[in-house]
């Protein structure tokens, strides 16, 4: 018998976005980049494992079979620095469409989705979120979303969960279209994304820790401004920042 999941990515459909759907590829991201070169827009390029999937700063993404390792190709119309928000609502709708099956997640600035187990925050899902910008405005962005879904989580890094292990398998095809759906709604939305943003998010009030670049920044995250940008209360002043790793300390 074939369920719904066996036949993943290939019965998705993506609304208002152009389906590409394979087996496997090296990264989702590489070949969404590779058809914004040749001038499309608004694709979702969906497989089922990746061989050479990636996070930022060219770190490993694990991508077993199983998962929803997506790239979503879009060209909005959006200021150059608000490039961020298009991660911010894929996060938001990657807690909308796993709170559908029954997870309840949350977002940590800028771009992991975390489940609260006993074991501390456990990492569901993450972003990568690549742009071309032409005179300060953008020419495309692709949105790279990998959502540990059907995987087993020993076959996963320390510190990352799967829907499989929260809820047991989850229909991947049901979950993908609810998320484009909600992705949807607000990639032309930032102010909508910025609210559903805030209520997810749970990085704000809390102790962190931001490495970027240049440094390091710690302080209490007392929200985000309208380009995304966390924004750090050092003791000092308000700090905001635009990129970095981000830790959640323990309260001191
Ligand atoms: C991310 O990077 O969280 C962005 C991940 C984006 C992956 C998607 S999959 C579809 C598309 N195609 C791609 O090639 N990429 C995108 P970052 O914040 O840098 O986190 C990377 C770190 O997460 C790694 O160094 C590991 O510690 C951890 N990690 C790797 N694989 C993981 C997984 N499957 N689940 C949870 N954590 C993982």
């Amino acid at each position: 018998m074939t369920t719904p999941d066996d036949t993943f990515p290939h019965e998705v459909d993506g609304g208002p976005f152009r389906v590409d759907a394979y087996d496997a590829l090296p990264s989702t991201n590489d070949r969404a980049r590779d058809l914004a070169a040749a001038g499309a827009s608004d694709v979702v390029v969906i497989a089922d494992r990746q061989t050479a999937g990636r996070g930022r700063q060219d770190r490993e993404w694990v991508s077993p079979p199983g998962g929803i390792w997506l790239s979503l190709l879009v060209r909005p119309d959006l200021r150059g620095d608000r490039v961020p928000l298009l991660t911010f609502a894929a996060a938001v709708a990657v807690v909308e469409a796993v709170g559908l099956v029954g997870v309840d997640a949350g977002i940590k600035w800028p771009n992991d989705v975390l489940v609260e187990t006993d074991g501390g925050e456990r990492k569901l899902g993450g972003i990568l979120t690549e742009a071309s910008m032409v005179d300060g405005s953008l020419e495309w962005a692709v949105v790279g979303v990998g959502l540990n879904a059907n995987v087993d989580v020993d076959a996963l890094p320390a510190g990352s969960t799967s829907l499989g292990g929260l809820v047991g398998a989850v229909d991947r095809t049901a979950v993908t279209e609810s998320f484009l759906t909600a992705f949807d709604r607000l990639r032309d939305d930032p102010e909508a994304t910025l609210s559903a943003w805030r209520r997810d998010a749970v990085t704000i009030g809390r102790n962190v820790r931001v490495t970027t670049g240049s440094g390091s920044v710690e302080g209490i995250a007392t929200g985000v401004d309208d380009a995304g940008r966390l924004l750090v209360d050092t003791g000092d002043g308000v700090e905001p920042v635009a990129a970095g790793d981000c830790e959640h300390l323990r309260p001191a």
